[in-house]
Order: structure tokens, then sequence, then C-alpha cells
């Protein structure tokens, strides 16, 4: 366990998430939503106004803090590399949260309509292959949704929110926890980059590590299989992934949803130059920049970039650089699986037995395995 952990008493009130006014989340690409704005009484508080002191409360471990000096040097690092990029978890400021959460809402956009149908129309397979009372452990929290709609069906014995900051998670588990006051819940800071070493106020027994909405994407294939291999070395005998996954399609099908009509995509991809000024204190100007995104069938990803419109030169305190007309900044690949493939991935990474269900059209896929 990291030197940082410092197992955190829930405060009675718990404070709305401050790490979301300031900041970037996630090297995990999880999606970030923005927490409910609601005062923070409103959580607790019931009947006759005041608050009561006997409620259950999740616990919160924070085991990693990002460091701003670190990720600047990541952003600088980038912009300095032949073909400049920005790293996909620089999306997710509170800004760029709310994107994505509109991106999810729009017709083009399928995978977490289709992803939230198959987990409709699968639970009962689901839990019955996962085993119900198991330990949750969710690596892609973000607003803890698409677990939550399994604990009917799964029954957790804990349900643990993995993120890399425990502050996006305390408002929304507080009140998952008030909903379901027979599960514990327990609110985890930390890297899913790093080893995955869990604390001990993660019960023991069966675990399933959860990975929905196909975060998984983010990363090139080699990537995604040492994720799964420290997911593997964390799981134990009987323990099992159960993980969404995007599938190859038609181009056509796979652009609009990376470019849509409304240009929410087109936003939420320029927003991080916004992000980024905010961090490095660059200057890049948003209007020299647009949105592109392109499927490469060969490699099965969307590419997403942003493109010079003129030529243009970015300052920042230490340095500069600059860009010709037509030059791409990297943002983000998101990786399509054909479903045997992603099979052998799991099989790769030392899972064994990989189930998977589908949508109709077979756009989507969630897959199982054991440990
Ligand atoms: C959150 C990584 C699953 O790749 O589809 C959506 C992010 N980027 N539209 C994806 C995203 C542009 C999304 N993931």
């Amino acid at each position: 366990m990291s030197a940082l952990t410092t197992p955190n008493k829930t405060p009675l009130n718990p404070s709305r998430p401050k790490a979301l006014n300031n900041g970037t989340s996630h090297n995990t690409h999880n999606n970030h939503h923005a927490a409910p704005e609601l005062a923070p009484e409103a959580r607790i508080v019931v009947g006759n106004g005041h608050a009561r002191h006997d409620v259950l409360q999740p616990e919160f471990i924070q085991q990693y803090r990002e460091d701003s000096r670190a990720l600047r040097a990541e952003i600088l690092q980038g912009l300095g590399r032949p073909q400049a990029n920005i790293s996909p978890k620089f999306f997710y400021d509170v800004l760029g949260s709310r994107l994505f959460e509109a991106i999810t809402d729009l017709p083009e956009y399928y995978p977490t309509r289709t992803e939230a149908s198959i987990f409709a129309s699968a639970a009962p397979a689901i839990a019955a292959r996962a085993g119900s009372g198991c330990v949750l452990i969710d690596l892609g929290a973000g607003n803890c949704e698409k677990a939550a709609r399994l604990f009917p069906s799964l029954q957790p014995a804990q349900y643990v929110a993995l993120d890399i900051s425990v502050e996006f998670l305390r408002g929304t588990l507080a009140s998952l926890q008030q909903q379901n006051p027979q599960i514990p819940m327990l609110g985890l800071g930390a890297d899913l980059c790093g080893p995955l070493d869990l604390p001990t106020s993660v019960k023991r027994g069966r675990r399933l590590f959860f990975y929905p909405g196909s975060s998984i994407g983010n990363f090139a294939p080699i990537d995604a299989l040492a994720l799964l291999q420290r997911l593997r070395a964390a799981a134990g005998p009987g323990d099992g992934v159960l993980i969404g996954v995007d599938l190859h399609k038609d181009a056509d099908t796979l652009v609009a949803a990376y470019d849509d009509a409304l240009g929410v995509t087109a936003a939420f991809n320029r927003n991080v130059l916004r992000n980024v000024n905010r961090i490095v204190g660059s200057d890049f100007a948003l209007e020299d920049w647009r949105h592109a995104a392109t499927f490469d069938a060969q490699a099965s990803r969307i590419q997403m970039h942003l493109q010079a419109l003129r030529d243009v030169t970015v300052r920042w305190p230490e340095g500069e650089r600059r860009f010709a007309a037509g030059d791409q900044i990297h943002t983000e690949d998101s990786h399509k699986y054909r479903p045997d493939d992603f099979a052998i991935l799991l099989e790769a990474a030392g899972f064994t037995d990989p189930v998977s269900w589908t949508d109709p059209r077979g756009w989507f896929a969630i897959f199982h395995a054991r440990g």
C-alpha cells in the first residue's frame, strides 16, 4: 500500500467534491460526471431537518494523490513531442465531465445506451455467472450509476468505488449508501495505471472487478493487457472481471459517434485546451483549433485530434511550440474490439472461461471471465 494512504474519517456532512473545481481527473479514462449539485445537507437530512448522527456512512481512503507539477510536466512533455499529444485524462475537468455526460445523450453516441440495454436484459445471467454476494470493485466508478443498477441482482457484500480522487466519490457514494444501507461502501482514491494494492478495508471473499463503459478502449491493446494482468494479479481463485467493451463496426457509425452533428464531441475535445491553459499557463486560442475524428480500420481505433486551422505559436511560462496550419495534436484513441480478440486478451492476461453478452446489433459487449 502506498505511503500516502490515509484512512479518512467521513465528515457527517460530506462536502461537495472539491476536486471538481480544480481539476483534471483521470488517467484511466473513466467517465467523470460532475456530482449532482445538491446542498450537502440534502443528502442526509431526514424528516425534521436535523441531520441524523446514526446514518451509515461510506468509508474513504485516498491511496494516491495527483501532483500538479507532475501533471504540468506530463502535458509539456506531450506538447514537445514531434507528434504532439495531450492525454485523454485531461478532458475531465468540471466542464469536460459535463460535456462527456452530454455526449452520452447524443443520438450518435450509442455505447452508453447500448451497454445499459445489455445490462438490463442480461442482469440475471450476469448475476448467475458472476455470483451474487461478491465484493464489487468498480474501476470506472464515475457517478457509480452502472454499478448501482447491478445491486439488485448482484447483492454485493461490499461496494468499492475506485477513482483517481476520492473527492469525486464523496457525494455520490454518500447518497448511494443511504439508498442501500445493507451494502457497506468504500471509496478508494487510487491510480489504475499503478499496481492495484487493495487496502485491508476491502472485505475478504469473492471479488468482482467491474470496468464498464469501454473505458478500456482508451488503452492500446498492449496496455489493456498490462491492466488486465494487474487485475489478474489482484484476483484470487473464484474472483472475476466484468468489462464493457465497444466492438468493431462500420466506419460511418463509429465516426458519427465521435463527430456528432451538434458538435458536442468537438466541444469536449477542444475543451481540453482550456484545461491545459489552466494547468500549464499556456495560451491556446480555441478558435485556432478544429476537432477531427477518424477511424483507423487497420488498428481498429477511433483517433481524435485537434487540428490547427492556421499557423500558430503557443506559449507558456517556460517555452513555446509552433504549429503549422494542418498540424495535429493527438488527444484520444478509442479501440474497438472484435469479440474473439477481447476474449483472447483476457486469456492472455491469465483469466479463464471468458463469456460475453451483446446487443442484437452486436455493437457492444460485456465480458465476464474468471481469475
Ligand atoms: C469514456 C473513453 C469510453 O472512448 O467512447 C467519447 C470517451 N471520447 N467521445 C469513448 C469519448 C469521445 C469515451 N470513453
